[in-house]
């Protein structure tokens, strides 16, 4: 990418994004105006080796203020992007650069952190999101051909349909499930009509074209405001590698990733059955609805096969470490911290709140680490809806989901499935303000945030 010159101080800063209105070409004939980095949509690559002290100059060309926040690097609050750390904004029509070294090393990813509350056309609900690849010494073994593939949704609107369409799992063990059901009627979630994996609707754009034999390593980021989505690739398998970019200590292969906003999965997928195929959204309603791509062996020009997924269960805890049992691998925590959510549902046409032990953002500074200490934290989900939990700024270690032990599955976002429960370690050794959310980005807008300060 072309860098921008800067007035400020004469050098060239490394990366260089502009915030500006461009037009998504989704399909022939559907074409979405959004906000977008450099006129592409996901935004320029960001590609550095770990420990690289980088400037990335960001020119914002709208008539308001945006934060531009680096998803899954420890960054110190200033440089994070994130208002409510004291980030400092991008003004519009002005300049700001951006310094840090970039770590750790994996699949990070950089995107709009505004608030958009009512507006559908702000924050994340744009095309501002792009992928920040940090390459590390660990070799993610060998591989024939790398693709980088955003899922999102466009065109949101306000709908009373639940923003997650696939019901909960009945075999999940929901510990948080009140004995009373919540009988108030549900308020508006945000739905889209439209999706695509990066700018392309299935069909639309060109195939990923393979050689029988090769080693496609694919990754892969929901960078919807809105749906938790799951991919499959009939008559191949997905060798999960790494979540949220941190490689993981069993590697497994599965028939069906879910992805959850904010979160990444690397996957190697051997390419071992010829033909034409559809790596797709499992829900028939969003393939047709534009997400999916078609995968083409060489030399091969049927129509693209789809085929529904044997029985799937998407399970972090197969990524752990094997043969573990108990708590005891865990060093124990200095201190535990409860966190309860709820939903207030906002009934015919309000908009759904959300609390965090009692409260919504923001808090009474009742979330306090102190540095070099390790922290237990038990997310408790009492709501009928997954969340994707995001810490800025740290890496957490999944502890226990639904009351099954795991270890070594390091990550910045998890989801905690409709009134499951999630525990994990975070040691805190990155002081500053440090914000909490959902990654939905109605639930964050509505109250689901919270902020940590260090002592
Ligand atoms: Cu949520």
């Amino acid at each position: 990418m072309a860098p921008l010159a800067s007035k400020a101080d004469g050098h060239a800063a490394d990366f260089a994004l502009r915030i500006a209105p461009t037009l998504v070409e989704l399909a022939p004939q559907v074409v979405v105006s959004t906000i977008g980095y450099s006129d592409k949509v996901p935004g320029p690559l960001i590609r550095v080796r770990e420990g690289k002290r980088i400037t990335v100059e960001v020119l914002n060309d709208t008539d308001v203020p945006e934060y531009v926040h680096w998803h899954g690097l420890f960054v110190p609050p200033e440089s994070d992007g994130v208002a409510e750390e004291g980030s400092p904004p991008v003004p519009p029509h002005l300049r700001r650069r951006f310094e840090f070294v970039a770590k750790p090393a994996g699949s990070r990813w950089y995107h709009s952190h505004t608030a958009a509350m009512m507006d559908l056309h702000r924050g994340v609900y744009t095309g501002q999101f792009g992928f920040f690849m940090i390459d590390g010494a660990d070799d993610p073994g060998h591989y024939d051909q790398e693709v980088f593939l955003a899922l999102r949704e466009w065109e949101y609107f306000l709908s009373p349909m639940d923003q997650d369409a696939m019901a909960p799992d009945p075999d999940d063990p929901m510990p948080e499930k009140p004995r009373k059901p919540d009988l108030r009627t549900n308020g508006l979630e945000v739905s889209a009509p439209l999706y695509s994996i990066n700018d392309k609707m299935l069909g639309a754009g060109d195939p990923l074209r393979v050689q029988p034999g090769q080693r496609v390593l694919m990754h892969l980021l929901n960078a919807s405001a809105a749906e938790i989505h799951r991919l499959a690739l009939p008559g191949h398998k997905f060798q999960v590698i790494a979540l949220d970019g941190n490689p993981v200590p069993t590697p497994q292969a599965v028939d069906v990733i879910e992805i959850a906003p904010g979160e990444r999965v690397d996957a190697i997928v051997e390419m071992n059955n010829p033909g034409v195929w559809v790596l797709g959204e499992i829900r028939d309603t969003a393939r047709q609805a534009g997400m999916g791509m078609v995968v083409e062996y060489a030399n091969k020009k049927q129509r693209a096969l789809w085929t529904p997924p044997p029985n799937w269960r998407w399970d972090y805890t197969i990524f752990g470490t094997t043969g573990f049992g108990t708590n005891a691998e865990h060093p124990q925590p200095d201190h535990t911290i409860d966190m309860v959510f709820e939903k207030i549902p906002g009934g015919l046409n309000g908009i759904n709140h959300w609390l965090v032990n009692g409260k919504e953002y923001p808090h009474q500074g009742e979330f306090v680490f102190h540095q070099g200490r390790r922290y237990r934290i038990v997310f408790h989900n009492r709501s009928d809806d997954s969340h994707p939990l995001h810490f800025h700024r740290h890496l957490f270690e999944l502890v226990e989901l639904n009351g099954k032990p795991t270890a070594g599955i390091r990550k910045d976002t998890v989801i905690v499935p409709a009134f499951g429960r999630a525990t994990v370690d975070l040691v805190a050794d990155q002081p500053g303000l440090t914000l909490f959310h959902c990654h939905i980005q109605q639930h964050m807008d509505f109250g689901f945030m919270a902020l940590f300060r260090y002592a």
